[in-house]
């Protein structure tokens, strides 16, 4: 073989070829690809319509009990990622379903998840021996490695959307389950133990926190509405985000969870946002109103409540209130993003 330092001296695919039997590969083939100007997520913006999505989700209703599924969820699966369980290129979200009487059954992981209430009364999640009741557009906590099974003790379906870190955790290979002996958990506080302690403005004195996930583990609708239409009757909205506000872990002033942040924000009618884009992933869940979205390279969608949109990272996009104040959550990666020095936004 001739010698590697007389350069273009040789036959580079021969070489590629002798490299490849030693699992060796050469940079300057990828390095583009490896170091790239900027992200290029696989993702794309996406939109589910609600009216759309609904009725499937209440056959699946009838093709599997929620016990047997374990979790009866369709996941809401990106078109630029199909087949990998993926709303995002860093983010898991799916439509979970339950019906009366039934248990999701009781088992804890490392994925940290939220679920964003979107239709029912009467459902429950308990976290850790502590239930809490679901109403629409609460926004409660499974913390990662906590006990969590959801029922149900009223009538018609509940519907929820689960948001969870899937995808980052499977990257990392730091994904573990188990099943709880028993379906589902004993109750060892009464429900409102939590939002008594960690969720009224107050904390223990000399709390020492076991977990990096706020305590608050339901952050109820009835509240953060009223909070952000208080606002909107004194605050100019912010130009990018209208009146936005996130939910905080009241331990640390950080985000909610260690992977998962969440935000709601209110855009009075008729009010435009400045084009934006930011490094993290997103998912929007309309609550209130309508809203138009405008990502990069396609056509206004028109969301409807419980329309869902996912916006991929480094994607422009704009939101403008179509028709009556629009409330509007959204959950994303931007904690990791912070915690690494990665986080970049850029504001038009
Ligand atoms: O409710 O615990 O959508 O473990 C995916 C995985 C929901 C849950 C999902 C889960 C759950």
């Amino acid at each position: 073989m001739n010698e590697p330092h007389l350069k273009n001296s040789i036959d580079r695919a021969a070489f590629y070829k002798e490299l490849d039997t030693l699992n060796l590969a050469p940079l300057w083939e990828v390095l583009k690809g490896l170091v790239p100007t900027d992200p290029r997520p696989f993702a794309v913006p996406f939109q589910w319509s609600w009216t759309t999505v609904r009725p499937h989700l209440l056959a699946a209703g009838a093709a599997i009990s929620a016990e047997e599924a374990e979790r009866r969820v369709l996941v809401l699966e990106n078109p630029g990622l199909r087949g990998k369980s993926q709303i995002t290129d860093t983010l898991y979200a799916g439509l979970q379903l339950i019906l009366p009487g039934e248990i999701a059954p009781a088992h804890r992981h490392t994925q940290s998840a939220l679920r964003f209430v979107l239709e029912g009364e009467g459902g429950f999640t308990a976290v850790s021996g502590e239930r809490t009741t679901m109403h629409r557009g609460d926004l409660i906590l499974t913390p990662y490695w906590t006990w969590h099974d959801h029922g149900h003790d009223g009538v018609g379906p509940v519907i929820w959307m689960d948001g969870l870190d899937v995808p980052l955790v499977g990257f990392l290979k730091t994904g573990f389950r188990e099943e709880h002996a028993d379906t589902a958990q004993t109750s060892s506080r009464p429900e409102g133990y939590s939002e008594a302690r960690f969720g009224s403005g107050l904390l223990p004195v000399g709390h020492v926190p076991g977990s990096l996930t706020s305590p608050v583990f339901n952050y109820p609708y009835s509240r953060t509405r009223e909070a952000l239409h208080k606002l909107s009757q004194n605050d100019e909205a912010d130009p990018h985000f209208g009146i936005c506000l996130r939910y905080v872990n009241p331990v640390n002033g950080d985000w909610v969870m260690p992977t998962l942040g969440t935000s709601m924000r209110l855009l009075p009618e008729g009010f435009s946002t400045r084009s934006y884009r930011s490094t993290d992933s997103a998912v929007f869940v309309l609550m209130e109103g309508e809203a138009e979205f405008t990502a990069e390279g396609q056509l206004p969608v028109t969301m409807r409540p419980n329309d869902i949109f996912a916006m991929p990272g480094w994607s422009r996009y704009s939101i403008r209130a179509s028709k009556g104040d629009c409330v509007l959550f959204s959950f994303s990666d931007r904690p990791v993003h912070e915690k690494l020095g990665l986080f970049r936004e850029d504001k038009a």
